[in-house]
């Protein structure tokens, strides 16, 4: 498959040693990847830090396991991932039922480090590996007249402790429009730090959307669907005046009961320090364009 986008940064470029050793690499990565705008290097390199794997695994939104940081990685074990079939349907010329191992023999897996940043104001740095969301799309055949895309992920109360508790309508839901889908920084994730996605992370893949709040990044897909009108999405049907269907990282623009315009890093325990929030995470430069003319205060 052909890549339109390429991440130039690989962890080994921003740990400090070989940021130290290598500075002109690194502020050419991350020109790339839209931080250039960053006050210092120092600043830069730091908010690139990846986090660790036990950070990455251990502090978790999936609330088909509970509503507590440390359920997932407590209770997502029990979700059976092989088989795992991926129904993609609607506007598509090749719709069906796709086999996750199938779909991987036609992708190309690379590494994306990014920015991860929770609605509830806590961030990280996740090195990623996955493939574009739009190079599954064209294996579907996106129609014309498709809009948005809608995803579904799997309800298996048998093995999904959480679902017992209405605390959202499942199966969790989730929506793009067809440009954001199509975006090259758009991914589907399917292994962190080169090991296979864990369970708690959304195995055996997820939908990876750096620019947007992390709600939007839906785990353990099971339906993909393209349709001509915007979909319903989990948490906009539960609590619809704080969450919207955009959701894009936006400092200016506050959550109704807490501030948006800055974050606290996970990992550096109770000192961590909070550091400003950027506009669209960070990828302004690439994904601005997307929204033209829109005002975002009012599409949140
Ligand atoms: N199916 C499902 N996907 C989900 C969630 C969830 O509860 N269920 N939580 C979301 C939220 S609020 C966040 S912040 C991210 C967390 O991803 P992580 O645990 O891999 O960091 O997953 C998102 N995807
Ligand atoms: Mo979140």
């Amino acid at each position: 498959m052909a890549h339109r986008w390429t991440n130039t940064l690989t962890h080994a470029d921003i740990t400090p040693e070989a940021a130290f050793l290598n500075r002109r690499q690194v502020m050419a990565g991350l020109a790339g990847i839209g931080l250039a705008g960053m006050a210092t290097p120092g600043a830069a390199q730091e908010a690139l830090e990846p986090n660790t794997w036990e950070e990455i695994t251990s502090y978790n939104n999936f609330y088909e396991f509970g509503t507590r940081k440390d359920d997932p990685a407590k209770y997502a074990g029990a979700l059976t991932t092989e088989p795992w079939s991926i129904k993609i349907d609607g506007l598509v010329d090749r719709p069906g039922d796709y086999d996750f191992k199938d779909i991987m023999s036609e992708m190309t897996v690379e590494e994306r480090i990014y920015r991860f940043r929770c609605v509830e104001a806590w961030s990280m740095v996740i090195p990623w590996n996955g493939f574009e969301l739009a190079d599954l799309l064209n294996m579907a055949g996106v129609q014309e007249g498709a809009k948005y895309v809608a995803f579904q992920t799997a309800l298996r109360p048998d093995e999904m402790p959480g679902v017992q508790f209405p605390v959202l309508d499942w199966p969790y839901r989730e929506g793009l429009r067809l440009d954001e889908a199509m975006h090259p920084l758009t991914i589907m994730a399917t292994g962190i730090y080169d090991r296979p996605i864990p369970n708690q992370n959304g195995a055996p893949l997820r939908l990876v959307v750096p620019w947007k709040y992390g709600f939007k990044s839906i785990k353990s897909i099971v339906r993909v669907t393209l349709t001509d009108q915007e979909p319903a999405t989990s948490w906009n049907m539960s609590i619809p005046s704080e969450y919207g269907f955009y959701s894009n990282v936006n400092p200016k623009v506050n959550h109704p009961r807490w501030s948006q315009a800055s974050e606290r890093r996970v990992g550096g325990g109770l000192f961590a320090k909070r550091v400003p929030t950027l506009m669209f995470n960070g990828y302004e430069e690439e994904v601005a364009g997307l929204y033209e003319g829109m005002d975002l205060a009012k599409y949140y």
